[in-house]
């Protein structure tokens, strides 16, 4: 009763921002992204009998408190779909992923662990149930079940069984670069869960993101069939100003950005102007994610690692979706 899975992480071109289910973990909109080949997960499972409670080591440290509580939980979850509420597992997961990058490894955990565990206690399912169990684990997690560029389709039942991941172009379709830049300092104050609670609930702007969703997918989606690379970054760019628009409404307002972030918009402004086609795009804390294409590397990378207060700039190509290992 033992397997392991590998997963890689997503960037968001159009993001996920908003619950309307917390426990389920159910999006307010569609959101759409590019699986990351260079940042992973990898993670084993083995239930066995001898065992009382779940172990879970993360980087080959014994990990307790909030962290094993989300992973338990989870589990949870596999033991009720396969009926078998006694079996506990050890837990091996390390990360691959540069979270002083502003990744989040929970999108790469999550469908690692999902993979692994639902092998490992013998439950048989599709990628399309894969991509519900792993959403449970985390929201963007559903994504990275799928290589390439993927869409989380929002569902609208109430018990979440038509809120999955579908993959709209797989990983060579197109070579695009996504290059995460490290800032020197970077804290994240407010976790995203709880900055897009506060954002539903409170922000004057969240109903104008909403509205504005529909119209993004149609044309980013047509944008990545026709590898307009203009129209995806600009699309991608625009959506995610709007997301920390909503933040700056929000009630106690508040900002993910720093003052380098707004250094890096500056420069990858600058590098537009300059003719090179580069674009931004920023989660929920102050790093940004540039993209642009593989003849424009050696530029973008050298401009950004001039900019004072960038540490690291980490390239990525678009990666695959989950595989067993
Ligand atoms: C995204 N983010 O689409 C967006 C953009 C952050 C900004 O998905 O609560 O860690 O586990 O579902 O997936 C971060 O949220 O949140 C995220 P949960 P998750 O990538």
């Amino acid at each position: 009763m033992k397997a392991a899975a590998k997963a890689h992480t997503n960037i968001a071109l159009i993001k996920y921002w908003g619950k309307r289910d917390e426990s389920l973990i159910l999006p307010m909109n569609n959101s759409l992204s590019l699986t990351l080949d260079g940042f992973y997960t990898t993670t084993s499972v083995e239930f066995r009998d001898n065992l009382t409670a779940d172990r879970f080591y993360l980087n080959d440290r014994l990990i307790e408190g909030v962290e094993y509580d989300r992973v338990t939980a989870f589990l949870d979850r596999i033991r009720t779909m396969a009926g078998k509420s006694d079996a506990f597992a050890e837990i091996h997961s390390t990360n691959y992923v540069p979270t002083a990058a502003g990744f989040a490894s929970s999108a790469s955990g999550f469908a690692a662990l999902a993979a692994a565990a639902a092998k490992a206690i013998g439950l048989t399912v599709s990628e399309q149930k894969l991509s519900i169990l792993t959403r449970q684990g985390s929201g963007s997690a559903c994504r990275s079940i799928y290589g390439g560029f993927v869409e989380w389709e929002k569902g609208i039942k109430a018990d979440g069984s038509d809120s999955y991941a579908v993959p709209i172009a797989p990983a060579d379709h197109w070579d695009i670069r996504v290059a995460a830049v490290v800032l020197s300092s970077a804290e994240k104050k407010i976790l995203s869960r709880e900055g897009m609670k506060r954002t539903v609930h409170t922000s004057a702007f969240y109903p104008a993101w909403v509205d504005s969703i529909p119209d993004d997918l149609a044309a980013l989606k047509d944008g990545i069939m026709k590898k307009d690379f203009e129209k995806v970054g600009g699309i991608a760019e625009a959506n995610c100003l709007r997301m920390h628009a909503t933040t700056l409404a929000a009630n106690p307002p508040f900002s993910y950005w720093q003052s380098t972030t707004l250094l890096i918009i500056q420069a990858v402004q600058g590098l537009r102007e300059s003719g090179i086609p580069v674009f931004f795009t920023i989660d929920a804390g102050p790093n940004v994610k540039v993209l642009y294409l593989p003849e424009h590397e050696e530029t973008v990378r050298n401009e950004l690692l001039n900019i004072t207060g960038v540490h690291d700039v980490k390239v990525s190509k678009p990666g695959q979706g989950v595989s067993y290992i």
